[in-house]
């Protein structure tokens, strides 16, 4: 991955996808386990909410992505990574398949991650991704602020996103449906699902507390590990 040449130019600001194994993924696709129990996340999802969202939704993006690279046998030795990447080269009638379903499926696996439980220590960026944070956003506060606003914002299905750009700097973004920032080669870092299966479980129609929720339990290990 580190030295594949995509279409957005040597792709050397998404090289490091390594501690992001989903994107090494090749056909046929799997579902990660979420590697803790049913009940670890709450308040971000409980129980009823996870069976729902990665074990059923997720799973239905992967056997989809499953089914559209059997019908395109030549993208079968590419990786998920290299897949969203690359989109803009694949055959036009593969081309929205591995849009939705391969963006759901690398994003998901993120978010399943990014809400897991942390340790301690994990409570605030550091690394790399601290000093990212603070020369964009100054602090933590005034960050989490301005994604959780942007997440708000988002009209429709999508996602907010923290990403990394081709320039190195942090950027909030709002990707429609499942739009992996991939596809625009920028590298996710940290993932809202802002679709209302996401959150309508718990907290019907109250995005905000959801919001609130996800943000309180982000692993920043997690996120760190993007751009380490
Ligand atoms: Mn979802």
């Amino acid at each position: 991955m580190a030295h594949w040449n995509g279409p957005f130019g040597d792709g050397t600001h998404l090289a490091r996808v390594a501690p992001d194994v989903v994107l090494q993924q090749k056909y046929p696709f799997t579902l990660p386990p979420l590697g803790y129990a049913n009940t670890a996340v709450v308040p971000a999802a409980d129980a009823s909410t996870l069976a729902a969202h990665h074990d059923k939704l997720h799973a239905a993006h992967v056997t989809a992505l499953n089914a559209a690279m059997e019908k395109f046998p030549a993208l079968q030795e590419y990786s998920l990574g290299q897949l969203l990447m690359g989109l803009r080269r694949w055959p036009a009638e593969a081309r929205p398949l591995i849009r939705e379903h391969g963006s759901a499926h690398a994003s998901h696996a993120l978010y399943w991650k990014l809400i897991a439980p942390g340790a301690p220590t994990a409570a605030t960026p550091s690394g790399r991704l601290g000093g990212m944070l603070t020369r964009e956003f100054e602090t933590l506060e005034k960050c989490l602020a301005e994604l959780k606003a942007t997440a708000l914002g988002i009209e429709g299905n999508g996602w907010a996103w923290m990403v990394k750009t081709a320039t190195n700097r942090l950027a909030l973004r709002v990707m429609t449906n499942e739009d992996s920032p991939l596809i625009e080669a920028e590298l996710p870092i940290l993932g809202i699902d802002m679709w209302e299966h996401a959150y309508s479980r718990l907290y019907q129609t109250k995005r905000e507390a959801y919001v609130d929720a996800v943000l309180s339990r982000i692993n920043w290990d997690v996120a760190g590990a993007q751009v380490e």
